[in-house]
Formats: C-alpha cells, sequence, structure tokens
C-alpha cells in the first residue's frame, strides 16, 4: 500500500481495510455495483474485502462478525433484512467501526444511509406510465416486501392506486432470490394467462422486468403489454431496445456510481469527515424511444450522455479520486 499524498490519515498511508458485505450479489445490478466499490476502493488505495451475498440473513451475520474480527475500519451494508442486522452492525459501531448502508434500513443516527430516490424513481415510472396508457388500465405489479428499495417504491405505488381509481391491479407477484428472474417469469405467466386483461405491468427491479418480458415472449402477448422497470444494464438497454420488446421504460442510476458512492461515504466517516445522514443518488428515466433515438446500447453510452452515468457529486472531497468510469 503506497497510500494517496495529500489524503488525511489513515488514506496517506494506505492499506485501509473496508468490508463489503452484500445480501444479494447476483444480477446485473449488483455485479456493477461490486465493480464501482472496487474502482473507487482502488483509487484510495483501500484493502477492500468482499463478502459475496446468497440472499442469506444468518450468513450475512455471521459475514458482518468476520469483518469485525478482520480489523476492517469500515463495513458497507449492501441491501439486507434490518431486522437481523441490528445488533451485529451495533457490535461494529461499538468497536469504533464506521459503518454505511445501501438500500437497507439501519435506522441508526450513526449510520449513513445512500439510496436512489426511490420514491422520486418510482414516480418518474409512474409518470411515464400514465403518458403511455393513461389513467385507466389494468395492471400487474411486481414486488417482494422487505426490501427498502421495493418497500419505498411501492409507497409510491400504492399511493399512484389510491389518486387513480381506474388503475387497477389485477395482480401481484414476484420473488427473489439467485433466480429471479426466470421464478419471476413463471409466476408472470400463471398470472398473465389467468389475467388477459392486464396492458401494463410495474415491476421496479430490472430482474422483474426481464421475467414479465421472458413471460410476455413465451405467451405470444408483447405486443398488447407495456413493462415500466428501475435499474439499467447494457444487457436490459439491449432488452429495451430490441425490435417488438415489451419493455418500454425504466428509471435507472448507474449502480456503479453508487458502489463508489458507497465507499467514498465509508472513507469520509474513517477520515472523521462529515458525511449527511442521507445519501441519495438521482435516477434518470429511460424510454425505449430515447435509447433507440440516441443510439445507446451501452452502460457506457449512457455515461457518455448523460453526466449522473459517469459520476455523482455525493460523498466528494478534494482528496478523493471520483473520475472512474
Ligand atoms: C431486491 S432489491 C432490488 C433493487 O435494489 C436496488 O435498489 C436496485 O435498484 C434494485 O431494483
Amino acid at each position: 500500500a503506497d497510500g494517496l499524498s495529500g489524503a488525511p490519515a489513515p488514506f496517506d498511508k494506505g492499506g485501509v481495510k473496508i468490508a463489503l458485505i452484500s445480501y444479494i450479489s447476483a444480477g446485473d445490478f449488483f455485479q456493477a455495483y461490486q465493480a464501482g466499490a472496487e474502482a473507487q476502493a482502488k483509487a484510495l488505495d483501500i484493502d477492500l474485502r468482499i463478502f459475496p451475498g446468497r440472499q442469506d440473513a444468518a450468513e450475512q451475520r455471521e459475514q458482518i462478525l468476520q469483518a469485525i474480527n478482520l480489523g476492517v475500519s469500515g463495513i458497507v451494508i449492501d441491501h439486507g433484512l434490518s431486522e437481523s442486522l441490528g445488533d451485529v452492525v451495533q457490535q461494529a459501531l461499538d468497536k469504533g467501526i464506521k459503518v454505511v448502508a445501501f438500500d437497507v434500513n439501519l435506522n441508526n443516527p450513526k449510520i449513513p444511509q445512500v439510496e436512489q430516490s426511490d420514491h422520486e424513481l418510482a414516480s418518474l415510472a409512474l409518470e411515464q406510465v400514465v403518458k403511455d396508457n393513461g389513467k385507466s388500465f389494468n395492471a400487474g405489479y411486481v414486488y417482494v416486501a422487505g426490501f427498502a428499495p421495493l418497500d419505498r417504491r411501492n409507497e409510491v405505488w400504492d399511493k399512484f392506486k389510491s389518486d387513480n381509481s381506474g388503475v387497477v391491479e389485477k395482480a401481484r407477484f414476484g420473488n427473489v432470490s439467485d433466480t429471479t428472474a426466470t421464478s419471476t417469469a413463471d409466476q408472470a405467466k400463471a398470472a398473465l394467462t389467468a389475467n388477459p386483461d392486464i396492458s401494463v405491468v410495474f415491476a421496479p427491479y430490472d430482474e422483474f422486468a426481464r421475467g414479465v418480458k421472458l413471460a410476455a415472449n413465451d405467451l405470444g402477448i408483447s405486443k398488447k403489454l407495456k413493462i415500466y422497470s428501475a435499474d439499467v444494464s447494457t444487457a436490459d438497454i439491449q432488452e429495451i431496445t430490441e425490435e417488438g420488446s415489451p419493455w418500454v421504460a425504466t428509471v435507472a442510476t448507474n449502480p456503479a456510481v453508487v458502489g463508489a458512492v458507497s465507499i467514498r461515504a465509508a472513507a469520509l466517516e474513517i477520515a472523521g469527515q462529515t458525511v449527511p445522514h442521507q445519501i441519495t443518488v438521482k435516477p434518470t428515466l429511460l424510454t425505449q424511444e430515447s435509447l433507440r433515438a440516441a443510439g445507446v446500447k451501452t452502460i457506457e453510452d449512457l455515461a457518455q450522455k448523460i453526466p449522473a452515468f459517469s459520476t455523482s457529486d455525493a460523498a466528494t472531497a478534494t482528496w478523493i479520486p471520483d473520475k472512474l468510469f
């Protein structure tokens, strides 16, 4: 470790140990988030220890204890189930370890909370739904309770339905696992077969949207269905823009930027510098039409066209390199 010249201690010496502990590692979003965290850690000469997530609350608790024993200075917790984390996170804080949470409500004033402005994300998606479909339609909705970002997006969906009596939720389904897309596809097939009058599906997680698209394709109903999602990846852009795709819009950040912001927040905390309690990376609406018109094929294309896809001004400092992508 060489350290970073001009950086405050302990980053001036380098080799600061930070653990990234994820609840989910499978899927484009989480892989890109991790890649962004790794790039930012490298730029800060941080020794980043990655604990992969297998959607297992007990394992995530165990990983936090392992990180404490490793003598890390900071822990970034990426998703998880809040009720199973409180006591082990408190043990870390009691040892002087700085903790940052991304998309998991740890409800502790000492823990900065990173999020993608999920209320705004869902509102932007639903505004596009209304633009395309009006305020009267039968909908399918993909949701799994207990995940902070999905719960926040769900608050917006609930309000949207109560404000628009012509919007009827005919089916609700969803699954979060290491096979989210294919399991959701099976559920979507059953729901869409039982409710052939569904014309809109709100699927605010890209793995959900991918599952619904698969189902629509298998059932041969892609032409009469419109899917609205959250998140974006190069593979998603391909699926959204391909000929005849029912996936017509998504609202997204660059997850790599969110990963980088999470590491920067932990670094600032470790350096004893001010970090806001709420750190927000704002999402952008990406429609099928706008992606096709701009000839966008990859996340890198997006990063070139939309500044928010290459960097964020959240959790920055002059000593922290933040141009990573
Ligand atoms: C299971 S939670 C999935 C969501 O987490 C992140 O916030 C991504 O945006 C994804 O939609």
